[in-house]
């Protein structure tokens, strides 16, 4: 019996060594990434599980410190992790949930993370991949103590004091062996933690900074997903004051909508299902705009403001404008997608509809003057979207009698496969000269952009279809714009924006990629969008010569050439030739593109809102200290 009992216990102990070097090999699989993306992650693992004591109703006070030497601290006070000894593996709970990893990886296949609940998952993942982690456990009497290195317990838990209080307290330092930056980003860690702070209405959340100059930020929303609105529309122009609120329970799954509209052409529909952000959408989504749509035209049918004679209000039309909040709560929540952030529990979708349908019809009989405001804002809307449609429909006609749809200065490539071709659009003819010289014809597109960029923050659809500078990149895209926008008629799958290295090329980056992330969605979400990165400076020396992409490389290039090299600073890129372009910003096996990551949405809204919006003073400094830092671009 004993040595069976012994034999068990050795498997058991071989499993978890395989398991956490597992995601020491693989930490893709677990975190997404070993960029600054999976870093922050890490802090996130250990906070949800804070969250979830909150949830079970035993935690109101959530503490995340970025200490001094850029280690994290989360900090509760709920009931501590349970000490005990874990009846099959013989050693205390709370070293179970840091030393045995549970269940599949997160990222890749396997068992996903599916609901709140879930205690302790994550925690050894994070484990793993710190070089150091320390935990303490305070259960009301003793203070438990235990230490790890890259997931390996450096010996058992320990009491190491008294204690009248309960709660945990984890900090750990993430592998450099591991991580490709070591640096917490404060706005990156906000973002998320105010997410939270929305969603867990009541419970506070302090995010403190201790480096530099320190920072500190305590949050408690005891209005949850409707203050989250608020803030949504903060630096936007609200419709009406008061924020349309919807709470309802339905066969066990819980419901919660808020929506306010603002004066702007945007749409913000954020959701949430088990407080997890879905940003692929999912069933929740398609049965909040299925609601919100039908019961736009029926409220305006019935009170006049859409008369017979009128169009009826599309999905779009009901949307512009619009800041709504989703989040729902379900048992079993079926995660779909390529990051798995897409509902997919069929149930939800009707659901949904039928809660916000009902209760939104309540609110519009409630409220006449706000109901008119929104049929108003959406009836322009449609109009507008009318004047597109007819717009559009002749681009079309005029393309056919041209015979092609694509536009007349883009020199395309000869490979058809949109997976292995790329596209640069290059801002000015002379670059664009030079590009298309310079490329690799085969699979390498060039778009010269020219004539006056839209602003598509402040414009409708229509006029976005009409501007002389969107629709070559429209037509040369091949796959269409807003809720037509489908990304299998993409021509290419690198869409590389190529534009001086100055102010004026990051505001043209700026107002693309705004165009982007407001009419081409998918683009940026599947990772399609890259900027190039030309040189500032040639340096030459004798028959050596070098190019420097920073004012950093290029004080190490004149380092390495001894101090006196000649330096030439390229001003823009048509003072390129073909050759050194495609050298130094088009060649795949010696270029760096920055491809564009939107980490965060709500963030990316704001920005573009600030950005783009009416508020012209800070603009042009923004983009010049910030384009880069809030883009989170990653190579
Ligand atoms: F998982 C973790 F180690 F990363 C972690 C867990 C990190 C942090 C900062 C906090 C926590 C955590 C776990 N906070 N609160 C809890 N609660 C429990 O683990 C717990 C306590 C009591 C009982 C019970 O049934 O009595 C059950 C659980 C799961």
């Amino acid at each position: 019996m004993d040595e069976i009992v012994k034999t068990k216990y050795d498997e058991t102990q071989i499993q978890v060594l395989e398991g956490l070097e597992a995601v020491r090999k693989r930490p893709g699989m677990y975190i997404g990434s070993t960029s600054a993306r999976g870093l922050h992650h890490l802090v996130y693992e250990i906070m949800d599980n804070s969250i979830d004591e909150a949830l079970a109703g035993y935690c109101k006070n959530i503490f995340v410190t970025v200490n001094e030497d850029n280690s994290v601290t989360v900090r509760d006070d709920g009931r501590g992790i349970p000490v005990g000894i874990h009846p099959k593996l013989g050693i205390p709970a709370v070293e179970v949930v840091f030393t045995v990893l549970h269940a599949g990886g997160k990222f890749g296949g396997g068992g996903y993370k599916v609901s709140g609940g879930l205690h302790g998952v994550g925690a050894s993942v994070v484990n793993a991949l710190s070089e150091r982690l320390e935990v303490l456990v305070h259960d009301g009497k003793h203070i438990h103590k235990q230490e790890y290195t890259r997931g390996q317990a450096l010996g058992p838990l320990k009491v190491v004091g008294d204690t009248d209080i309960t709660g945990t307290v984890v900090t750990f330092m993430p592998d450099a062996e591991i991580f490709e930056t070591l640096e917490f980003d404060f706005e990156v860690l906000l973002t998320r933690v105010r997410e939270q702070a929305f969603l867990n209405k009541g419970v506070r959340f302090v995010l403190e900074d201790k480096r530099g100059e320190g920072r500190i930020e305590d949050m408690k929303y005891d209005g949850g997903i409707m203050e989250f609105v608020r803030f949504i529309n903060r630096n936007k122009t609200p419709l009406h004051e008061n924020v349309i609120y919807i709470e309802e329970e339905k066969d066990n799954v819980i419901v919660e909508i808020a929506m306010q509209y603002n004066d702007s052409y945007a749409e913000t529909i954020v959701s949430f299902a088990n407080n997890i952000n879905t940003t692929e959408g999912g069933t929740h989504e398609t049965g909040f705009k299925a609601a919100l749509t039908r019961i736009l035209n029926d409220y305006g049918k019935s009170h006049g403001l859409i008369k017979d004679s009128d169009k009826n209000l599309s999905g779009e039309d009901a949307r512009e404008g619009l800041v709504a909040v989703i989040s729902v709560k379900v048992t079993e929540a079926q995660f779909e997608g390529q990051t798995k952030t897409k509902l997919g529990n069929s149930e939800v979708r009707g659901l949904t509809e039928a809660v916000m349908g009902e209760e939104l019809a309540a609110f519009l009989e409630e409220n006449p003057s706000v109901a008119r405001t929104i049929i108003d804002k959406a009836m322009t809307a449609s109009r507008a979207r009318e004047a597109a449609r007819r717009a559009r429909d002749l681009t079309r006609r005029k393309s056919a009698l041209e015979s092609t749809t694509l536009p007349g200065k883009l020199a395309d490539c000869s490979d058809r496969n949109p997976e292995n071709t790329e596209i640069y659009i290059v801002e000015g003819d002379s670059a664009g000269g030079s590009a298309k010289q310079g490329r690799d014809r085969a699979y390498q597109a060039i778009l010269p952009l020219w004539g006056k960029m839209l602003n598509v923050e402040k414009a409708r659809l229509d006029k976005v279809y009409n501007n002389d500078k969107l629709l070559p990149v429209i037509t040369a895209l091949g796959a269409g714009i807003g809720d037509d926008f489908n990304i299998d008629k993409l021509r290419y799958h690198k869409i590389i924006i190529m534009a001086d290295a100055d102010v004026d090329g990051a505001h043209i980056r700026t107002l693309l990629l705004t165009f982007f992330f407001r009419y081409m969605r998918p683009l940026i979400d599947n990772g399609y969008v890259y900027i190039a990165q030309p040189p500032l400076y040639k340096v030459y020396k004798g028959k050596k010569e070098a190019y420097a992409y920073s004012d950093e490389g290029l004080q190490i290039t004149l380092r390495e050439f001894g101090g006196d090299a000649k330096v030439q600073r390229y001003k823009g890129l048509g003072e390129m030739n073909p050759d050194q372009l495609w050298e130094t910003t088009m060649d795949p096996e010696k270029r760096t593109i920055l491809r564009v990551e939107l980490e965060d949405a709500i963030a990316a809204d704001e920005i573009f809102s600030i950005l783009m919006g009416d508020n012209v003073e800070p603009r042009r400094e923004f983009i010049e200290a910030n384009a880069k830092y809030v883009m989170n671009l990653d190579i």
